[in-house]
């Protein structure tokens, strides 16, 4: 008997113990979007170029656009030193007597020939990146993407019931840390290392889906879905913008993307699921700027 009382009190013991640990780990359970906050790809003022490449296509973008840039730069330099050149030599007064000539077989063959090669060797890059950037095939996942007046909406295609909504955080309610007209309250999180596809669309009106670092850009079209596609290469958060004049409150609705690995990502997806599925319903409108209240006060 003394035995069996032992042993229950073993077990109670163990069971006390464990219910601890549980517990423990749920409160100190670690935030799975905090290896997105190591690296904050994020425009800065006066910033020239791209923005940082995020992903391979982004990479093969910037490569291409400074490719193109150098070829133009190198055929506007030899036109202008050119100009400059005819108009020393065979301006009125220092060439009195102009020359007739009509043809120059030469030149001619030159100046075919030269642009030909020019367009040849900028046509091989562009048809590559043109074919990398339709492949969207095989994604690991698909989030569909709806462009609203003025908010984004986020429809994890593979997770049931996540659909959540991302508004900006108004100028007065930012946090220490939080990017003044970049940051959301519902970040886009996706896996790192994965091929993730866009459905791109609207609810309402024309709108831009812009991800400068990760290389998407594409209209979101009512009634219609485009598709783009990326691969984020490093944990981090990411930023980009509606980039289609939208209405009043365009410049208020940025993309804010938490890419984080994918055990983390699994761990989102849960506590996304718990609490993000009653978010489908829009919140008040944003309470920073609204001109469209001086409007309504106007017209009173
Ligand atoms: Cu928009």
């Amino acid at each position: 008997m003394k035995r069996r009382i032992g042993w229950l009190f073993c077990a109670a013991l163990l069971l006390v113990a464990a219910g601890h640990v549980a517990l423990a780990q749920t409160a100190g359970a670690p935030d799975p979007l905090a290896a997105a906050d190591t690296y904050v790809n994020a425009p800065k003022p006066w910033q020239m170029w791209f923005p940082k490449a995020g992903s391979p296509m982004q990479a093969q973008i910037d490569w291409l656009m400074k490719y193109v840039l150098w070829i133009m730069a190198g055929v506007v330099g030899f036109v202008g030193v050119l100009m400059v050149y005819v108009f020393i030599k065979f301006n009125h007064k220092a060439n009195k007597v102009p020359s007739h000539l009509t043809h120059n077989t030469l030149i001619e063959v030159v100046w075919l020939v030269v642009p030909t090669i020019l367009l040849a060797i900028i046509i091989g890059p562009s048809l590559s990146l043109i074919w990398y950037e339709g492949d969207d095939s095989n994604p690991y996942m698909t989030v569909t993407v709806t462009g609203h007046q003025w908010y984004w909406e986020y429809n994890y295609q593979s997770v049931a019931g996540l659909d959540y909504t991302s508004y900006m955080i108004p100028d007065d309610q930012l946090q220490p840390g939080q990017i003044r007209r970049l940051s959301v309250d519902h970040p886009l999180v996706l896996p790192v290392g994965e091929k993730i596809k866009f459905d791109i669309t609207s609810g309402d009106v024309l709108h831009g889906f812009y991800l400068p670092s990760l290389g998407v850009q594409k209209y979101a079209i009512p009634g219609s879905i485009q598709t783009s596609w990326t691969l984020i290469t490093k944990p981090g958060t990411y930023y980009g913008e509606c980039n289609q004049i939208c209405g009043i409150n365009h410049d208020a609705m940025p993309i804010e993307i938490k890419a984080v690995p994918m055990a983390d990502y699994l761990a989102w997806i849960k506590v996304a699921q718990a609490n993000y599925t009653e978010n489908a319903v829009p919140p008040d409108p944003i309470s920073s700027p609204r001109p469209i209240d001086q409007f309504a006060e106007a017209s009173k």
